[in-house]
């Protein structure tokens, strides 16, 4: 019998991290800007977290950073000369273009693409967006390079289907998988899924202080692209309150596994409702849905420790399921208080382990806005063409290329160094060859 799992792809922490609090809406992002990044820690802070999936027995994947800064931007914006002439003279001129085209946002891979596993989709294939990330400059120039390295990993044809980021600019905005949450009863049987969006395109929504950056519109074209079966999507908006407190994706106030919800009772104007319009499209499979209560926990710190942007994971070698926390809600007490109790409820989440990713909490990514969730059969995974599945040995390899190449200190102003742009670009070309890649960066060598 063919078995599915649940595998996860963590982005890679890039050599440009750092914090130049682009991100208006992220409280994180905009609360360190200016403050000292640990590019080389950030990085193996996420590996350390691969690694604690692996030990849980969970499948583990990888996603590489991309190249930056984005010189091919600079050129389209009539920039010219060499590499090292383009970043000097556009440093000079404006060093935040600058930031936002160098900034390591590409780690935050939920927000590289959506995905549609196999068992939801009319043609049977495994269907691929990757996301426009329209909303914000900096993370508006992924999409086309994160488009490439998806069909370096798993290949066009009958199994995997990858259409063309959305366009449209910000009425379609597209952040991928952080505004949506699979159900199923098991991974390869067929699923439902729920779309959160932050605003409509053509209405005022002038009841959001901060950006909605998902749009009504862009996750419907998705689900059409997709193929997803008819009654098997739901839509719902995000609670603007929780957008204007800090949530500009759904993954910091709600988490799905399986048939399993957990979200905060502020993340959803109307929850009564949604429960039932998602119990009635999942049909016989009941779901669970764990509503944490602002009178326990007050949403500002749902927000600040990231509660909910954690990974609830069904590992294969404990029952029941782990949450994945960041270290951030062991240290905020309503938070941890929470945890405790539904620990000792006997309810479906059985376990919690917290994880230090303080380098990418600081710019408002968490566990969850680590990794995109790719539901693949065993045949899918003989079929992926790249090598971005972690074994010891990719552990020991990316371990090595990381002590190598990686600075332990950056600063928003360091930006303008050619030294970096080379270091990134000579760490970049061995990655592709470590994961077998082929070319899906920009920069030439
Ligand atoms: O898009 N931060 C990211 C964080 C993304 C978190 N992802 C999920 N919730 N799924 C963002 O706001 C800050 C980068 C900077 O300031 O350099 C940033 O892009």
């Amino acid at each position: 019998m063919t078995k599915w799992q649940e595998v996860n792809f963590d982005g890679l922490v890039g050599l440009t991290h750092n914090y130049a609090g682009l991100s208006y809406g992220n409280v994180a992002s905009a609360s360190n800007k200016g403050g000292v990044a640990n590019p080389k820690e950030g990085a193996l802070q996420g590996l350390e977290k691969m690694q604690h999936l692996r030990s849980l027995g969970m499948m583990q994947g990888v996603l590489p950073p991309q190249d930056r800064p984005h010189l091919s931007t600079l050129r389209s914006l009539g920039f010219s000369g060499s590499d090292a002439e383009i970043l000097a003279s556009a440093w000079r001129e404006n060093p935040a273009l600058v930031a936002n085209l160098s900034s390591a946002s590409t780690m935050w891979t939920a927000n590289a693409a959506t995905v549609s596993p196999a068992p939801d989709t009319t043609d049977g294939r495994t269907h691929f967006t990757a996301a426009n990330l329209a909303a914000m400059y900096h993370r508006s120039i992924e999409a086309d390079t994160t488009a490439r390295i998806l069909a370096a990993i798993f290949p066009k044809g009958d199994r995997f289907a990858h259409h063309k980021p959305l366009s449209g600019g910000i009425h379609m905005g597209d952040e991928g998988a952080a505004n949506h949450n699979r159900f199923c009863a098991d991974y390869g049987e067929e699923g439902m899924a729920l779309y959160v969006y932050g605003r409509r395109a053509f209405e005022a929504n002038t009841d959001l202080t901060f950006p909605g950056r998902q749009t009504y519109e862009a996750s419907r074209a998705i689900v059409r692209q997709h193929g997803v079966r008819d009654g098997k999507a739901v839509f719902v908006r995000q609670n603007p309150k929780a957008i204007n407190a800090g949530a500009f994706h759904n993954d910091v106030v709600a988490v799905s596994n399986k048939n399993v919800f957990f979200y905060h009772e502020e993340a959803f104007v109307d929850p009564v409702s949604l429960q039932k319009e998602l119990q009635a499209a999942m049909g016989d499979v009941e779901l669970t849905f764990i509503e944490v209560p602002s009178s326990e926990v007050p949403l500002e710190d749902a927000i600040k420790s990231y509660l909910f942007n954690s990974q609830l994971i069904s590992p294969s070698n404990r029952g029941g399921m782990t949450l994945i926390l960041p270290k951030e809600v062991e240290e905020t007490a309503s938070t941890k208080a929470f945890v405790d109790k539904m620990l000792a409820s006997n309810g479906p989440i059985n376990n919690a382990d917290y994880m230090e990713v303080r380098q990418s909490m600081r710019n408002g990514g968490g566990p969850a806005c680590l990794r995109q969730r790719v539901v693949l059969s065993d045949d899918d995974l003989e079929a992926l063409t790249a090598k971005v599945i972690i074994t010891d040995e990719r552990v020991t390899e990316l371990t090595s290329w990381i002590n190598k190449h990686y600075r332990d200190r950056l600063m928003p102003e360091d930006l303008g160094d050619v030294a970096l742009m080379e270091e990134c670009f000579t760490a970049l070309d061995e990655l592709t060859q470590i994961l077998e890649l082929g070319s899906v960066y920009d920069f030439q060598r």
